[in-house]
């Protein structure tokens, strides 16, 4: 204990058991633990790592700790060292998450696997736009098979107004060398230097549903001729489904702003969340042919033949994006809120479930565990040794 110092004793001697800790090694490892106890005879902390091994530390090679706020203690690190991570998807025990500039990091148990996307468009990672949605293909395990949605350029090297950023869903397939572009299911989809939308999921019908961005031209949302602020519905060949509200045409819904957060319920509901203007963030339950408002209308108000939101966030500022449905709850990743909200549906009662580990980008449930990624390294977030990272958080 002499060599140690009296600042880091104090916050030690504090430190609950039970609470998650993420220590800083002077070896310039980090390691997070649940935490035990701290022996000061032989001065070291006792904790439990993400695979549930006893880990002891000695104090003297500690260079700082962060103790975590979360009011969730049961939570377990699954990775770090994620550069800007954007989408989860998961098959059988690997991860494959999407980073913004334009790679897929596998995750299997500890090892992590960071692959390029080898692609005829490069992608474009500018602003809010880069590398955003992906889900693998049902038959991914058979096929590699996986679709992207991703911001590019059609010429010229820097943004301009209203310019020549777009997006577009791609079928990829992870080879040795990289995922190599297979098909472009649609692109010239309008994009900015913000307001990109990219969240995609299969649905239970086993089409592709997308959200797309008003790329800052606002009352294009409300023009069913253009794709901006749209969610859309293709098949997985890319092709518009026979029974689409609107004939020959991909959009599902409209009057969207920046919608980030895309989910089905058990029973094929589907919800989605999105960026308002100034606070006024929101939760909606999406229905075929239906209009969400904006720019009309925003928050509570209403209008005729325009659908107000389920649940909206006043004049809190949540920045939503990612979200899962977990039996009656919509869980939803806050960026600036930095919270995982918990929206019960029935009751329409909304409430923060976890917090204390930044902004957070998207999330995944399966088999009653939350998984979480946290988007603290992409500019606008306070990074902390070991983020971004991929949490895992037990669901009572
Ligand atoms: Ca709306």
């Amino acid at each position: 204990m002499k060599s140690l110092d009296n600042c880091l004793c104090k916050l030690i001697s504090r430190i609950e058991k039970g609470t998650s800790i993420t220590v800083s090694l002077a070896s310039s490892n980090t390691i997070t633990l649940t935490f035990i106890k701290f022996n000061p005879i032989n001065g070291c902390i006792q904790g439990i790592d993400s695979n549930g091994h006893i880990i002891i530390i000695d104090c003297k090679k500690v260079e700082s700790i962060i103790v975590s706020q979360n009011r969730n203690t049961d939570r377990e690190e699954i990775a770090t060292q994620l550069q800007i991570p954007w989408s989860i998807t998961k098959q059988r025990n690997s991860f494959y998450i999407t980073e913004r500039a334009g790679t897929i990091v596998q995750i299997n148990k500890k090892n992590m696997n960071r692959k390029k996307l080898i692609l005829t468009r490069q992608v474009h990672h500018e602003g809010e736009g880069g590398l955003l949605g992906m889900v693998l293909a049902p038959d991914f395990h058979r096929t590699r098979n996986a679709y992207v949605y991703h911001t590019y350029q059609e010429n010229g090297n820097t943004f301009q107004e209203n310019g020549n950023i777009l997006n577009r869903v791609i079928q990829i397939t992870e080879t040795r060398q990289g995922w190599v572009e297979k098909t472009v299911l649609l692109d010239k989809i309008p994009g900015s230097i913000t307001h990109n939308g990219g969240r995609i999921k299969i649905g239970p019908d086993r089409h592709l549903y997308v959200t797309t961005g008003d790329a800052r031209e606002a009352e294009k949302a409300q023009d069913l001729q253009t794709l901006h602020g749209k969610i859309l519905r293709m098949t997985l060949e890319g092709k518009i489904p026979s029974d689409n509200p609107f004939p020959n045409s991909y959009i599902y819904s409209y009057g969207h702003r920046n919608p980030q957060g895309l989910g089905f319920a058990e029973n094929g509901n589907l919800y989605s969340s999105e960026h308002g203007p100034a606070a006024h963030d929101e939760i909606n339950q999406i229905e075929k042919g239906k209009n969400y408002g904006w720019p009309v209308i925003i928050g509570d108000e209403t209008s005729p033949n325009m659908v107000s939101p389920l649940y909206q966030s006043g004049d809190d500022t949540w920045a939503p994006s990612g979200l899962s449905v977990h039996r009656d709850a919509i869980y939803v990743a806050g960026l600036r809120g930095q919270q995982i909200l918990k929206f019960s549906i029935s009751i329409k009662n909304i409430e923060t479930f976890f917090e204390g580990e930044g902004r957070l980008r998207d999330i995944l449930i399966e088999d009653n565990n939350l998984y979480v990624i946290t988007n603290n390294t992409d500019g606008r977030g306070s990074p902390r040794p070991g983020d971004d990272r991929l949490l895992k958080i037990r669901l009572k």
